[in-house]
Formats: C-alpha cells, structure tokens, sequence
C-alpha cells in the first residue's frame, strides 16, 4: 500500500485538508478529549454561538431520524399520536404544580419582550411539557370514553443549566420524545409504562447497540412529579454511568393538580392515572463515547447514515477503469435492504490519497470500507474492511452483494457484545461498605443492598460520590440490611458514579 501512495502523489492532490484529521488523544488516556474530537472532526457537532446550545449537523442528524422511525413505528402500534404543544409557556401555568416545579426553576429560560415591549406575561421556554399539555388534556378529557389518551412529541427542550455544557450529553438545549398518556386504570397506566421502558431499552440494544441496565430509580432520584421513575443505564469507558431514558409512573399526582377527571362509566368522578417517557438527543452522544475508538467514531450499521464508503485506488492510466467498476458496484449495493432500508452506499472519488479518505472514514465510523485498485479490478475482487475489527478480507466482486448484510449483522453484534462484556465485567455484588466504597474508587458500579431512604443516599453520595442508577426489575434477592445505614431493606440497587 506504501509504494501505491507514493506512486500516487504526483497525482493526488495534497492540500491542508490532509492533514491532521485524525484525533491527537488516546480514548483511555483521555476520554473528555477524545469525545470532543470524536464528535467535531466526524462532523456531527459543531459549536454555536451561544454556550449550551450546539448544530446537530446533517451526519448526526440522520441518525436521529433513524431513532424517530424506529420509535414512531413502534409507539403508534401502541396506540400512540404524535402533536405539537407551543414553545411557550405561561409563568401562571408553571405555578399550577409547584410541588414538581420548585427544584427545577432556576432551570427555566424566560422571554420577557416582544420586540422592545415588555411582556404583561413573562413566557417560560419548555424545559418539559407536563404544564401545557396538562393544560389542554383537562379540557379534552370528560368522559371514560375520552380515554386513554396517548399523545407524544417530538421537540427541542431549554433546560438552563450552569454545569459546564457536553455536545449530547449536558446541553442547555437538546431534542427529545415526550410521551404524556392519560388512563382510565392505575393498571393500564403501570403496564405501559414497563412497556415503554422495555422499548427504551430496545432503542439502546438494538438500534445503538449499547447494553443498558434497567429498572426503578430510588426515591431520591425518580422524578419528584412521579410516584416512581423507570430507567435505562449505561456504563462509559471511563467508568462513568449514565443515564438513557425514563419512563414515569405519575399515578394522580398531575391529575389532581391539573384536573384532568372523567366521568367513570357508573357516572362518578374520577382522577386520571398518567405516565411521562422521555428519549434525547443524549442517546448520540451515550452511543458514540462508548463504542468508538482511537480512530474516531464506529458507528452500529443500525444508524449508521452510511454503511459502506467504497474507495477507488486511483493511477492515471486505470483510474475510468476502477471509476467506472466502482460506480457499478455501488449501484449493485445500493439495491440491498438491510432490515427493510436500502442501505447507504458512497464512492469516495475525491482528488485526495487513499490513506486520507481511510482516515477520514474511519473517523466518521462508516462501518465497512470497500478498496478497489487496477489490480482487484484485473482479479476482479475487492477488499472489505471492517470499522470495528479492522478486518480485511479479499473477495470477488460478484459475491460481495452476498456477504453485506452477514457482515454489517455481525458488526452490529460484535458492538453490543463487547460493550455488554464491559458493563458486565464492570458490576460487583457486595453487601460490605469499604468493599463498595473501594469499588466505587475503581469506577465499578456496585450491585448492593440499599434501604432506599433518600437521607441514607444523601450521605452514601457524600462519602463516597456515587449514587444510585438504578433497582433491577423482578428483584428477588433475599432480604438484607442497607450497605450504608444497616437498616434492613429488600431492594439492591446498581450504585455508580455518573454524569
Ligand atoms: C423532569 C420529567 C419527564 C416528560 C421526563 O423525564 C420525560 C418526558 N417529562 C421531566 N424535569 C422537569 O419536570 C423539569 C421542570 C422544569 Cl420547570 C425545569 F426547569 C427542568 C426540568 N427538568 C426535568
């Protein structure tokens, strides 16, 4: 491969944009600085003007779509509707849940003028729909017959915090779903909140490949609004979890603040039972941290907005030759399906080396690479190579078409195995407190009994900076006392430092 790119150079054109496209730290020496370089220079992030808020640009964009199709196909089987409730939001509507609002508002972004006048209302930007929708749905609702109402949104949320901004994972603005359905039953509304939680964890395993662990959040740290929080987890590289998504049982807790009551068939009046689940941009950013490499980016073929970059080795005399042979083998990929999507195919024509182009496809994660030179072109073969393993393997460019879809299957596998081997290594059991506390110094998260007394978290946090994730579902353990205070408690929970 040496001699071909010096051969080349005469050719090739070699500006500044070759050089130094790759990322200058090791993930595992570095991580924050790996992430900011791994999410700028594969093109998804870019800084704007205002600190907090970043451009999602075309290439992280894609993926996102990706997750509102898989996501909006699944919710409406459920019954699910998509809206669009405003932006804005009245200061007097905020007030109507103080109970929920109270820890949150120094986070609320006002709009205080129109133009050069000022507002007879100050109007609070969306940090979370609850108020306005709530709102509406007291209006909507009156009879049994009007539930269950299930209506779900696709938004941009402000949220103003002071903690120092992370393109995905801690901006002042992000996109997100947030599902709000109204039940008839306590029991309606508790099933699909497992059902929705399940699908949180399906967005993660399948489509981003990254294992999460799921279950209840502790008192402490479910939504003050809910009666309980359910939630996806994740663990970084770095030993640092983080949390996915949640899915809120609010029982009557807004339906009593907002009346939204109904008629029951006998006729009487009744609070409605509520759920809230929510999904964010954030998932990009859990993605991208935890399977991603010295190289850049590595992207699961289920999002991944390109699946194969093919990269035509260029000489003069054979270069419409290899063009021509690479176009045709692109067409030929671009008519597979891959889980019911033509998949993404690009020749990379550019007057650049091909050392350059691997580099700068590497970087963006584009999962298989596909080189072909004068020489496969007489032997008519290619070359694939794999983002994740590196992999080469030669094979004839008739039977590539064939062997496509069981490489990006096991490239997508491959992803989730070894991020599910990690998370796994990562868990150690104990019921002893300086074990947990030295595990948790290691950046283990620790599987421990816990009474679930929000004072109790408060002081594990102090001694030892961990909280809880969260309490697997179906837990049986045997009964035990609490790995801090010693009180006896039913409950383990997953303890770990997190974002
Ligand atoms: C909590 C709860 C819930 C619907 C979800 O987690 C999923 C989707 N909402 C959101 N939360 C707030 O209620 C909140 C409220 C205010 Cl006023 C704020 F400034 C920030 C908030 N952050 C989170």
């Amino acid at each position: 491969m040496a001699d071909i790119e010096t051969n080349n150079k005469k050719n090739i054109k070699k500006d500044n944009q070759e050089k130094d496209i790759g990322i200058t730290v090791k993930k595992s020496d570095d991580f924050s600085e790996w992430y900011q370089q791994a999410i700028l220079k594969s093109e998804m992030i870019e800084y704007g003007p205002v600190s907090g808020c970043m451009i999602i640009r075309p290439y992280a964009y894609s993926i996102w779509e990706k997750v509102q199709k898989y996501f909006n196909k699944k919710i409406k089987k459920m019954g699910v509707k998509n809206a669009y409730f405003p932006l804005l939001i009245p200061e007097n509507l905020f007030n109507k849940e103080k109970e929920h609002v109270e820890g949150f508002s120094p986070e609320v972004a006002w709009v205080t003028h129109g133009g050069s006048s000022k507002l007879p209302e100050k109007l609070g930007i969306r940090p979370t729909s609850e108020t306005i929708m709530y709102y509406s749905y007291s209006k909507w609702i009156r009879s049994w017959r009007d539930l269950p109402l299930k209506l779900n949104q696709w938004c941009n949320i402000v949220r103003w915090e002071f903690k120092h901004p992370v393109p995905f994972l801690r901006t002042r603005e992000f996109l997100w779903q947030e599902g709000h359905t109204v039940f008839a039953t306590k029991d309606e509304a508790e099933k699909e909140v497992l059902e929705i939680l399940n699908l949180y964890k399906q967005v993660f395993e399948e489509l981003y490949a990254v294992p999460v662990l799921a279950g209840k959040k502790s008192e402490n740290e479910k939504f003050a609004g809910a009666v309980y929080t359910m939630s996806v987890e994740t663990l970084f590289p770095n030993g640092k979890a983080i949390q996915g998504a949640t899915s809120h049982f609010l029982g009557q807790n807004f339906s009593k603040s907002f009346n939204i009551s109904f008629l029951n068939k006998e006729g009487f009046k009744e609070f409605a039972w509520q759920n809230s689940w929510g999904i964010s941009t954030r998932s990009i950013g859990i993605m991208i941290g935890i399977h991603g490499d010295d190289k850049g980016v590595i992207l699961p073929p289920r999002i991944a907005p390109i699946h194969i970059v093919i990269v035509p080795i260029l000489f003069d005399d054979s270069m419409d030759d290899v063009l021509r042979e690479s176009n045709d083998l692109m067409k030929e990929l671009s008519k597979i399906q891959y889980h019911n999507e033509f998949i993404e195919v690009i020749v990379d024509d550019r007057n650049y080396t091909p050392g350059y182009k691997y580099n700068y496809w590497e970087l963006k994660g584009v999962p298989i690479r596909i080189e072909l030179g004068p020489k496969d072109l007489k032997n008519k073969q290619a070359v694939i190579v794999r983002r994740d393993t590196n992999e080469k393997k030669t094979f004839p460019i008739n039977q590539i078409k064939d062997v496509v879809n069981v490489i990006l299957d096991e490239i997508q596998q491959k992803l989730l195995d070894k991020a599910r081997e990690f998370i796994n290594s990562s868990i150690i059991v104990t019921n002893d407190f300086e074990t947990f506390k030295k595990y948790i110094d290691e950046r283990k998260i620790v599987y421990a009994p816990f009474c679930n007394n929000p004072e109790c978290e408060k002081n594990i946090k102090e001694m030892t900076g961990s909280k809880t994730l969260n309490a697997p579902l179906n837990n049986d353990s045997e009964k035990s006392f609490c790995v801090a205070c010693g009180a006896e408690s039913k409950e383990w929970f997953y303890f770990g430092k997190s974002y």
